[in-house]
C-alpha cells in the first residue's frame, strides 16, 4: 500500500490578513499572498494552509463566515483563489483551506432565516432553546445550560423577537450549527465537494470535535467529543472525499490521546491527523491561558511523549508550537527579544521538527518573530483578548497585571504583520497596517534572513530538507532521554533496517535555557556525524568526552548506523 503523500510534508500556515497587502488598505490579501509564494517555497514547505478568506463581518477575523462559497472583497475574489491554487500546483505545492462549520456568522443567510421566526424552515439548523422552565429569556440564570463561551460569558444569547436563546460556543456573532439536523450536514458536505472540484487538496476543520453536543432539557450536557462525533466525522469523510487522498486535520480542543487514536486510525476513515491542545496548556495555570506560568519542560516532555507513543502504531501526530491563536514561541518558550532570540528559535524548531508527525510552521515563526510589546489593552484587536481584559478589569484585577497577561498570551502576537524587509511597515503594506508592525522589524525580517546560512530561516530550511532526505525523520521510533532534566530536551529516533541491515538512528539534543549545562548522554555517539546544529560551541569539533556539554540554547542532531 502506498503511504499517504502528507507523511513527508511540512505545512506552512498563512493568516491572510497579516501576511502581505497588495492594495494598500493595510490588510493582507490573496494577491499579496500569491506574490509571496517564493518565500514559502524557498523555505521548503510543500503545503499551504490558509486561514479563512470567505465573506465575513470579521467579528472573529473571518472565523465567522457569512458565505462558504465566496471570498471576502477584503481578501480578493474567487478568481484569486483559482490563481492561488494554480500557482501552488505549478510549484508542486498543495492548498489546505480552513473549514469553519461548527458555527456560521450571525449574518449568514441560514441564520438570518433561522432567527426570523420559531416556524422558519431553517429554525432547526441552529440550537434554539427556551429559557429554563419558569424563567424569562434574558434574565440572569435563565440560560438553557450554564456553559461558558470560549470567549467569555454564557454560550446562550437571548433573542427578543422569538423569546428563545441560541447557542454560541464562541462569540455571540458565531451561532452554532445544529449537526443533529441531516440537512445541515448535507449542506456542509455539498459545500466541501464544491471546493474539492475547485482544486483544493485538503481541509483544516475548525473546532470540529465540538459539533456533536449532548444537550439535556434539565440544563446538563457537554459539547467536547459529543455522543455522535465519530459518526459525523465518518460520514463527512465518506460524503466529501471518500477514497481520495487529501490532507485532513481536525482541530480538537480538549482531545485525549485515546480519542485522537480514533480520529486518526486510517481503518476508521475519519481524519489524517488532529490538532491537540495538551501541550499548549503546559504553561497555563488553573485560570487558563491568561493565568501565565513559566513552561515546565519536564511536564512538556511528558505530554509530548504520551502523544508520540499513543499515536506510534495507529494514527499520526501534527506538530506545532504556534498558530494564529497562540503567542510567538520564541517569546513564550524561548529567549524573547534578547541576544539568544535566534538560538532559542532554532533550538525550539529542532526539537519540534525531529518529532514524529507533520510539522506546521506559522508565518514568521521561521524568522524567529517575537511577541509585540503592547503598551495598552486598547491596542488589542482580538475578540478573545479584549473580552478577557474587559472582564478581568471589571473583576478588579490590577491593570498592569492585565496588560502583562495579554502581553504574554494575546492571540494578536501571532497576528501582527509579517516582517518582510526593513522598508516602511516592514514591507507588509504601503498603507496603515491593521495591527502595529513589530518595532524590531529592521532587525528581524525575511529579506535579512533568506540567503544567510546562519539565519533562523536557513535553520528551518535545513530541518525541512532533513525530513525529505532521511526516512528516519518521518518514520523512526521515538524514545525520550533524560525525562526529568529541567531544560535539556533529548531523544533518539530509530528506523530498523530489517534483517542484515543497519539501523538508522538520530540523537537530538537541545538545551532549552540560557545557561550552559552538562548532561550524561548514552555512549556510542562520539563518532556520529552532526547533521544539524545551532548555537555554540560547534559540536562537530568537540572532543568525544564533551558530548554532553551544551552551550546556552544549543541544539544538535547526530546520525549513526548500527547493526540491528
Ligand atoms: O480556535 C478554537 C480554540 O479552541 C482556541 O484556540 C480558541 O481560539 C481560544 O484561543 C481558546 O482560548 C478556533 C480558531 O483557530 C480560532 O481562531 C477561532 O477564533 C475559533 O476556533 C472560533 O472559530
Ligand atoms: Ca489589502
Amino acid at each position: 500500500m502506498t503511504q499517504p503523500w502528507w507523511r513527508t510534508s511540512v505545512v506552512y500556515q498563512v493568516y491572510p490578513r497579516s501576511f502581505a497587502d497588495s492594495n494598500g488598505d493595510g490588510i493582507g490579501d490573496l494577491p499579496g499572498l500569491i506574490g509571496r509564494l517564493d518565500h514559502i517555497q524557498a523555505l521548503g514547505a510543500d503545503v499551504l494552509w490558509v486561514s479563512p478568506f470567505y465573506p465575513s463581518p470579521q467579528a472573529d477575523n473571518g472565523y465567522d463566515i457569512s458565505d462558504y462559497q465566496g471570498v471576502d472583497p477584503l481578501f480578493g475574489s474567487l478568481d484569486d483563489v483559482d490563481r492561488l491554487i494554480a500557482a501552488l500546483h505549478e510549484r508542486g505545492m498543495k492548498l489546505v483551506i480552513d473549514v469553519v462549520v461548527n458555527h456560521t456568522s450571525d449574518a449568514h443567510p441560514w441564520f438570518v432565516e433561522s432567527r426570523s421566526s420559531r416556524t422558519s424552515a431553517k429554525r432547526d439548523w441552529y440550537w434554539w432553546r427556551p429559557p429554563r422552565p419558569g424563567r424569562v429569556a434574558g434574565e440572569p440564570g435563565a440560560e438553557p445550560t450554564s456553559w461558558t463561551s470560549f470567549f467569555g460569558g454564557p454560550t446562550w444569547e437571548p433573542d427578543e423577537a422569538t423569546g428563545e436563546y441560541y447557542l454560541h460556543l464562541f462569540d455571540r456573532r458565531q451561532p452554532d450549527l445544529n449537526w443533529e439536523n441531516p440537512d445541515v450536514r448535507a449542506a456542509v458536505h455539498a459545500m466541501l465537494r464544491w471546493w474539492l472540484d475547485r482544486g483544493v487538496d485538503g481541509f483544516r476543520f475548525d473546532v470540529i470535535n465540538l459539533v456533536s453536543k449532548q444537550f439535556n432539557a434539565d440544563g446538563t450536557g457537554w459539547f467536547f467529543n459529543g455522543p455522535r462525533i465519530h459518526e459525523f466525522v465518518t460520514e463527512l469523510h465518506e460524503q466529501v472525499w471518500g477514497t481520495r487522498q487529501l490532507l485532513t486535520v481536525g482541530e480538537c480542543p480538549g482531545v485525549t490521546v485515546e480519542e485522537a487514536r480514533r480520529f486518526t486510525d486510517p481503518a476508521r476513515g475519519e481524519f489524517d491527523m488532529v490538532f491537540q491542545f495538551e501541550h499548549m496548556g503546559v504553561d497555563h495555570g488553573m485560570g487558563g491561558r491568561y493565568d501565565v506560568r513559566p513552561v515546565d519542560w519536564v511536564r512538556m516532555k511528558e505530554v509530548m511523549v504520551r502523544w508520540q507513543e499513543g499515536l506510534a502504531d495507529v494514527g499520526w501526530n501534527s506538530l506545532y508550537w504556534c498558530n494564529h491563536d497562540q503567542p510567538r514561541p520564541a517569546s513564550r518558550y524561548g529567549a524573547g527579544h534578547t541576544a539568544y532570540r535566534e538560538a532559542s528559535a532554532k533550538a525550539l524548531a529542532t526539537v519540534l521538527h525531529l518529532h514524529r508527525g507533520t510539522p506546521y510552521v506559522y508565518q514568521g515563526e521561521e524568522l524567529g518573530m517575537v511577541n509585540h510589546p503592547f503598551t495598552s489593552v486598547e491596542q488589542l484587536d482580538d475578540v478573545e483578548s479584549r473580552n478577557w481584559s474587559r472582564a478581568a478589569l471589571a473583576r478588579g484585577m490590577d491593570p498592569a497585571a492585565v496588560l502583562a497577561a495579554v502581553n504574554a498570551r494575546s492571540r494578536d502576537h501571532a497576528r501582527t504583520p509579517m516582517l518582510w524587509d526593513d522598508s516602511a511597515h516592514a514591507g507588509f503594506t504601503t498603507g496603515t497596517p491593521w495591527l502595529p508592525v513589530h518595532p524590531a522589524y529592521r532587525q528581524i525580517n525575511a529579506a535579512a534572513q533568506v540567503g544567510d546560512p546562519d539565519s533562523v530561516f536557513a535553520h528551518y530550511q535545513r530541518l525541512i530538507r532533513l525530513r525529505r532526505e532521511l526516512p528516519v525523520v518521518v518514520d523512526g521510533r521515538f524514545e525520550l532521554l533524560l525525562p526529568k532534566h529541567p531544560c535539556v530536551y533529548a531523544f533518539t529516533r530509530t528506523l530498523s533496517g530489517g534483517p542484515g541491515q543497519a539501523d538508522d538512528e538520530l540523537l537530538v539534543v537541545a538545551n532549552l535555557s540560557g545557561e550552559p549545562v552538562e548532561v550524561e548522554l548514552p555512549g556510542g555517539w562520539e563518532e556520529a556525524r552532526v547533521v544539524i546544529s545551532s548555537g555554540d560551541p560547534d559540536p562537530s569539533g568537540m572532543p568525544p568526552a564533551h558530548l554532553g556539554v551544551l552551550g546556552p540554547w544549543q541544539a544538535w542532531v547526530r546520525r549513526r548506523h548500527t547493526d540491528g
